[in-house]
């Protein structure tokens, strides 16, 4: 955080809400001269953002050239990937498509319900926070 002691190196917008601070006077109330600044530590504010894995379930009836085709459509998986991870669910009851923040984890189950149901598929879809 950079701290002003002067109002006068601040533009006008920004002093606008400020409360009332002497010239020779800072935050701690240690009175200072004029025009003079205090400089503290700047501390990076960045948060790691929550994440959230897409997870295909088994069925009996979905297709499994299906399950692959939904796999390279929305998850961006080739051929052979796709086909790993659809017998992985085959065999396992549930495997995960990919990991992805809360919105992105959100359209894809959504985009796999609305397609599995359009072409009349039980397939389920659903996220799980990590
Ligand atoms: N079990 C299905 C079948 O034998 C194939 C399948 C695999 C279905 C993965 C869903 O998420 C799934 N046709």
């Amino acid at each position: 955080m950079l701290q002003l002691t002067s109002r006068l190196d601040l533009p006008a917008a920004a002093t606008a809400h400020a409360p009332r601070m002497s010239n020779d006077e800072n935050r701690s109330g240690t009175p200072a001269g004029p025009n003079t600044s205090v400089i503290t530590k700047v501390k990076p504010k960045t948060k790691r953002p929550n994440l959230y894995r897409v997870l295909i379930l088994n069925d009996d009836y979905t297709p499994m050239e299906f399950v692959v085709h939904v796999l390279e459509k929305f998850f961006q998986k080739d051929v052979e990937a796709a086909t790993k991870i659809m017998l992985h669910v085959h065999h396992h009851g549930i495997g995960e498509c990919g990991v992805f923040t809360y919105e992105i984890a959100e359209t894809k189950v959504t985009q796999v319900m609305d397609f599995a149901r359009k072409h009349q598929h039980p397939l389920q879809c659903v996220m799980e926070k990590k």
